[in-house]
């Protein structure tokens, strides 16, 4: 796989699940090394880092020096396995020169030689910080690290040494720790004194690190498979609760559209009883009793006829508006707003404002297909309304969520196949 299609599904991943960026880059890492091994050696500055990859490559490749030195990560490939000097790790070390030790700890090293000089004592607060990190990473992926103890020929009384160590080793519990010194060593080759070499401990760290070369691939393996096995896991977790989160939303609009529904039919029905009295009248209809010049002054029988009517109507209209009240079906929406905000409402949207002949009244209210319509737009209205459309949008964006989570399982299965 090319690292274009592992960054574009990472990306995938990394949208529904971003804690993963550590395990990912992991896995760019080990995709990018190939078959190569890496090995890293991470401690504070001065501790003789650089000095011991020297020894261990039998090159002087990376640079030694007193003051602080490594800034960037610096690489040497040699015996097939790629040798990393990170810069050293101190409190006050420089953002970048940071951001690169913890990539190489972190993202590339396959193994860990966790450095520190003897000159120094036990392991400082940090140190010690970092070593339990190094454990617990072992713990869950695998990945291997050994302590190495430098610049044992700086402590040449035996006692006083073995005492450092001894304590050391408490703080390091179970560790495996190895002191060397790396001149000591150097001079041994030099001077073609074996003895001396076998003393700077170099010849062992060797041995130890090419059995942890040779469990590099095993370590890999499960390294991938743990974070494909977790990943997965996480994923499918959030697409269950996620559908669950759909299924309930919709449950609750249909459960209100429901409510809505029923709850209009009982005003409407209620509304038509009440009507009955007005609509049904034996005798004459006085409504339709014009009005003329004359009467202008005057409360006639169809005066009197169409205001009972349009009391009536007004009654009708506010039990229907208390309903829609209670469902928060009040204000258009706003691509329906007038400038009169007064009628800007779906009551006057729907009934208007005023009825005062009796067959208008029996269409709107008690005929079938007038009752047909107010369901249809007082429905269509509720569906506008400010906390329904909420509830839509919400439905919306967990539908989204739905399709961004089975992308990233699409993408994990991708990098999974091709890991
Ligand atoms: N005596 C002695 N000095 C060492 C040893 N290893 C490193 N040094 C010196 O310690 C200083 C820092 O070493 P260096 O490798 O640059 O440390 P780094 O900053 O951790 O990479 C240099 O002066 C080295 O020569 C050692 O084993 N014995
Ligand atoms: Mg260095």
């Amino acid at each position: 796989m090319d690292i274009h299609t592992f960054d574009a599904a990472t990306h995938d991943i990394l949208a529904i699940l971003p804690e993963y960026d550590m395990p990912l880059a992991r896995l760019r890492a080990i995709l990018q090394a190939g078959q190569i091994p890496t090995v890293t050696v991470i401690g504070k500055y001065n501790h003789g880092k650089s000095r011991l990859l020297n020894e261990l490559i039998g090159n002087d490749i990376f640079s030694v020096a007193d003051k602080r030195e490594t800034v960037n990560l610096s690489e040497h490939l040699q015996h097939n396995i790629r040798w990393l000097d990170a810069p050293g790790l101190d409190a006050d070390v420089a953002a970048i020169d940071d951001q690169y030790a913890q990539d190489a700890m972190w993202n590339k090293a396959d193994i860990r030689l966790m450095i520190h000089s003897v000159r120094e004592g036990e392991f400082d607060p940090f140190e010690l910080q970092l070593f339990q990190q190094f454990e617990q990473d072992t713990e869950q992926t695998q990945r291997q690290s050994i302590l190495v103890l430098t610049q044992i020929d700086q402590i040449p009384d035996q006692t006083v040494l073995a005492h450092i160590i001894d304590s050391i080793q408490k703080q390091a519990s179970a560790a495996t720790i190895l002191p060397v010194s790396a001149t000591r060593h150097r001079q041994g080759i030099e001077n073609s004194k074996q003895l001396l070499v076998q003393r700077s401990g170099i010849p062992e760290l060797q041995q130890k690190l090419s059995n942890m070369i040779d469990k590099v691939p095993t370590v890999r393996q499960f390294e991938k498979s743990k974070i494909f096995a977790d990943l997965n896991k996480q994923l499918s977790q959030q697409l269950e609760t996620t559908e669950t989160n759909i299924q309930q939303l919709n449950n609750t609009l249909q459960q209100q559209r429901q409510a809505f529904e029923q709850d209009l039919n009982q005003i409407l029905d209620k509304v038509r009883q009440d009507l009955q009295p007005i609509l049904h009248i034996s005798g004459l209809d006085d409504s339709l009793e014009p009005d003329s010049f004359a009467n202008m002054y005057k409360l006639t029988a169809g005066k009197r006829d169409r205001n009972r009517i349009q009391v009536a109507y007004s009654r009708a209209c506010i039990e229907i508006n208390s309903h829609l009240v209670r469902y928060g079906v009040v204000g258009l929406p706003d691509t329906q707003k007038s400038n009169v905000r007064s009628l800007d409402t779906v009551m006057v949207a729907v009934l208007g404002i005023s009825v005062k002949l009796r067959k208008d009244l029996k269409l709107i209210f008690e005929d079938e297909s007038g009752r047909e319509r107010l369901r249809r737009e007082f429905a269509h209205y509720f569906e506008l309304s400010t906390d329904r459309m909420h509830l839509k949008q919400q439905l919306q964006d967990l539908q989204q969520q739905l399709q961004r989570i089975m992308q990233a399982q699409q993408a994990s299965k991708t990098l999974e196949q091709t890991s």
